[in-house]
């Protein structure tokens, strides 16, 4: 009876609950798409026997390439231009998780000279213009649930909706002119991140000496 006692007590000491922090992720990749039209891309769902879910945060890298655009001078004087052409990337994960990019392909002209006077003016063309029609841009971003959790649970998959809308920047000093341009593609990738506890039975080093103590004390007693 006695043994039985200290058994029962040394079993509660010893073991316990534990929970020890868990991540696990996921991605996907998108695109080439031109921008303006819409894309998906398809991640995991976090698996509820792995724990219990705490944080969802959903990372986005979009890129831009192939879009153009050019200034030409119309005044009598030159002028500093910084241009950018690209897109507002927007990718739309369950519970609105929601992240927003700005990857611009961009370049920079100090000194572009005075109008030439062409007819019209401005005709995008000669020495008094300036493209950006090369390079990449890219941009990131991520954003975290801690709640909400819903559609995320499961062995399957979490679609995750992508947008993209044409942008364009023109920073100009000096003198004047204009400005045309057309877009490009974009493409990226999302990925998912899940934090969780994972909960499982794991012996304690105070409890299992305590263990050990209970099983002299019933030894020697066993003697007397
Ligand atoms: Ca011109
Ligand atoms: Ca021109």
């Amino acid at each position: 009876m006695r043994k039985a006692l200290y058994f029962a007590l040394a079993m509660c000491l010893g073991w316990s609950l534990s929970a020890n922090a868990g991540v696990i992720s996921d991605d996907d990749t998108f695109g080439l798409t031109a921008v303006g039209t819409a894309d998906t891309a398809f991640v995991d769902q976090f698996n509820p026997a792995l724990g219990t879910l705490q944080q969802v945060t959903l990372t986005l890298e979009a890129n831009t390439q192939n879009g153009t655009i050019t200034w030409d001078t119309t005044g009598d004087t030159s002028a500093d231009v910084q241009l950018g052409v690209g897109a507002q990337v927007t990718a739309t994960a369950p519970s609105t998780l929601v992240v927003v990019t700005l990857p611009m392909q961009t370049g920079h002209n100090s000194n572009v000279p005075a109008t030439d006077n062409e007819t019209p003016d401005p005709d995008f063309t000669g020495n008094d213009s300036f493209t950006v029609d090369t390079g990449a841009g890219s941009d990131d971003d991520s954003r975290s649930l801690i709640s909400g959790f819903g559609p995320y649970l499961g062995t399957g998959q979490v679609q995750i909706d992508l947008t993209s809308a044409f942008k364009q920047s023109l920073i100009s000093s000096g003198g004047s002119g204009d400005t045309e341009s057309s877009a490009g593609q974009y493409g990226g990738t999302v990925t998912i991140e899940y934090v969780y506890t994972e909960t499982q039975l794991v012996p304690e080093p105070a409890g299992l000496m305590l263990l050990g103590l209970a099983g002299l004390a019933a030894r020697r007693r066993r003697r007397k």
